[in-house]
């Protein structure tokens, strides 16, 4: 029998993932299908390999990743980890709970780098179209090569979609927005906070981006930061300079006038409004069409597309657990596309699916969320040999983290966490989040004497 063909599209962490469940299954002697992982950028890493452009990349194609140069981790480093390559492993000592994008940029590289999974992968090679071909039963993939120009089209067994999902920036409008004078953006294109120094600065939305957004224009010495709320304000105990009001009504100049009335003056807004899922290389019937949340419909397992279960998604949920959730989804996804776990009827993955769209839609609240998503896991883990880790920990630290930010939500990411891998405590980080300006790799891992620090204080 020849060997099976597999695509995956996307070398970010999820793609990634995918490609160490295969070769994992190979070092320990299986014989494993032929992989073509394409990627459009020209490199790995997804959202973690930062870009300093923004808009279109220097190919004409719209920039993937939204984050920004100031990034730290936003939860700690502990509900990540991956099971199977530790954060002690790949540092080889304690480093603190919530690393700058660098840290763990090189982490995620690291795992995969010594596997040398590295020449499955087409950089610079963007998926352009998918078309399942009825009677072969498969697919034909086309892409292009983005550096020499030029399309081809081959045809797979499978394809594993691992685009992500936080890319295409959901831009609403609002009345009179365009005779705002100051400078506007999505926080897709937001690059850095340094220029927000002195500036009045409007953030629209309430979830991770308006937060952190918010705090590191603070941090980087905003003279006002106003986040803006369509349902529920964040809520944390908000530092002098920072607010949270109402939707905005509308803008009149650099005045924006805001549901309850009250009035604010801007110098900048950044539109905090999340991300859609799209997926421009897909014909409707194969595309995701879901709101951010953490069970998206028509994916068994949330992975396998009931349509056509020769499709699968990975990353595809909101995401309280990220690396080693992706991993939990890859290795099931490999199980089934190996023949090692068996996948159900039609009729049977539906029932499944009901039955946990009906808990996912009686979930009250976050702590409700981070439980559900930990049993999702659990239920993927427990189908496949990926080491089983204390997912009830894991669900303890995120409550953790929630009661930090609660409490200080400047000083959450001083806190060190245990490992649930190794047991190994994070060490404290030489420089507060606050104080410490210099986000890089060789930064995070230096040891600075205790005076070079006092100064920056
Ligand atoms: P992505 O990382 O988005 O990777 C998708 C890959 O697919 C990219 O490399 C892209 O170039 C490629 N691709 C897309 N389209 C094509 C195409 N047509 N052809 C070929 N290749 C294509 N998670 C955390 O755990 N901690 C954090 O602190 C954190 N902060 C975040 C901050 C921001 C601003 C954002 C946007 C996300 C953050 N996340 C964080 C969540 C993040 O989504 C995950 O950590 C992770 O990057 C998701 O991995 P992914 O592989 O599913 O998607
Ligand atoms: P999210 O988490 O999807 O949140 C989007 C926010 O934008 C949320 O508060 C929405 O309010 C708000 N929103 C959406 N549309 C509007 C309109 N029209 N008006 C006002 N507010 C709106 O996206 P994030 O960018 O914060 O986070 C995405 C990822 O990036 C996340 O995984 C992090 O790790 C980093 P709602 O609550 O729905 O009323």
């Amino acid at each position: 029998m020849s060997k099976q063909r597999i695509a995956i599209i996307g070398a970010g962490p999820s793609g990634m993932a995918a490609l160490r469940a295969f070769t994992s299954a190979q070092q320990a002697g299986a014989q494993i299908p032929d992989i073509v992982c394409y990627e459009k950028q020209d490199d790995w890493g997804g959202q973690w390999n930062y870009n300093w452009r923004s808009g279109i990349d220097r190919h004409g194609e719209p920039v993937h990743s939204s984050m920004y140069r100031n990034l730290w981790s936003n939860a700690p480093k502990e509900a990540l980890e991956f099971a199977e390559y530790t954060f002690d492993q790949h540092f080889g000592r304690p480093v603190s709970s919530y690393p700058p994008r660098a840290a763990l940029w090189d982490y995620i590289d690291g795992r995969v780098r010594r596997s040398n999974v590295k020449d499955k992968v087409q950089f610079s090679t963007a998926v352009r179209w998918v078309e399942y071909n009825r009677e072969e039963d498969n697919f034909t993939v086309t892409v292009e090569n983005l550096k020499s120009q030029t399309t081809s089209s081959s045809e797979f067994d499978r394809v594993i979609v691992a685009t992500g999902h936080f890319s295409y920036p959901n831009v609403p409008d609002f009345k009179g927005i365009e005779t705002f004078p100051g400078t506007l953006h999505h926080a897709h294109d937001f690059r850095g906070a340094e220029k927000l120094a002195d500036k009045r600065v409007l953030l629209i939305g309430a979830s991770y981006s308006a937060e952190d957004i918010g705090v590191q224009a603070f941090k980087m010495g905003a003279r006002a930061v106003t986040m803006s709320y369509r349902t529920a304000p964040m809520g944390y105990d908000w530092p002098e300079g920072m607010e949270e009001l109402p939707i905005v009504d509308h803008f009149d100049g650099e005045t924006v006038h805001f549901s309850d009335g009250q009035t604010r003056e801007f110098d900048a807004v950044i539109m905090c409004t999340g991300y859609l899922h799209k997926y421009p290389f897909l014909p409707s019937d194969l595309a995701l069409h879901s709101r951010n949340n953490i069970y998206p419909g028509g994916l068994y397992r949330g992975v396998v597309w009931q349509k056509n279960p020769k499709l699968f998604y990975l990353g595809a949920q909101d995401q309280w657990f990220t690396f080693n959730m992706f991993d939990a989804q890859a290795w099931y996804v490999r199980d089934l596309i190996m023949g090692r776990a068996e996948l159900p009827s039609a009729e049977q993955r539906a029932a499944h699916m009901r039955s946990w769209r009906t808990r996912f839609q009686a979930l009250d609240g976050d702590a409700d969320e981070v439980r559900f998503q930990a049993d999702y896991i659990r239920d993927l883990i427990t189908a496949t040999d990926y080491p089983m880790f204390d997912l009830d920990e894991v669900v303890r630290i995120f409550l953790e983290w929630k009661a930090d930010k609660k409490n200080n939500i400047l000083t959450y990411r001083d806190k060190p966490h245990r490992s649930v891998m190794t047991g190994t405590m994070a060490a404290e980080h030489h420089t507060t989040w606050l104080n410490e300006l210099d986000d890089s790799l060789e930064r995070y891992l230096s040891t600075p004497e205790a005076t070079e620090v006092e100064e920056m204080v």
